[in-house]
């Protein structure tokens, strides 16, 4: 009885896994560069990387790699974070061409660059 669920399930995760490659390729074929992965790392008092050049309509996210809490915030007021502690993010969508300076409110030497273009 067990091994006939157990079949079920392998059954139904093959299925999906089909699904998945037949839609998948399709996909790939559109090739932007995925917005969901860029990340700055805010790590030992600096951005990594201190510039990053994005597309348009680009979402950004700044984890919080430091044991103590840092912000981002631009320097034309375009976003704040709350204070990030350890692990946190904060992240923010890039609409428009430009360059973005930001820099850490509690450190305010910390600076960064957003090019979006
Ligand atoms: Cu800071």
């Amino acid at each position: 009885m067990k091994r006939k669920v157990l079949l079920a399930v392998l059954t139904l995760l093959l299925s999906i896994a089909d699904v998945v490659s037949l839609v998948y390729p399709q996909r790939a074929g559109a090739q932007e560069s995925k917005p969901g992965a860029i990340e700055v790392k805010v790590d030992n008092f600096t951005f990594n990387p201190q510039t990053l050049t994005v597309p348009p309509n680009s979402t950004v996210t700044w984890t919080n790699k430091d044991d103590i809490p840092h912000t981002i915030v631009s320097q034309n007021g375009l976003f704040k974070s709350k204070a990030l502690d350890t692990d946190q993010g904060y992240s923010y969508t890039f609409t428009k061409a430009g360059t973005y300076e930001y820099f850490c409110g509690l450190h305010p030497k910390m600076v960064g660059k957003i090019v979006v273009q």
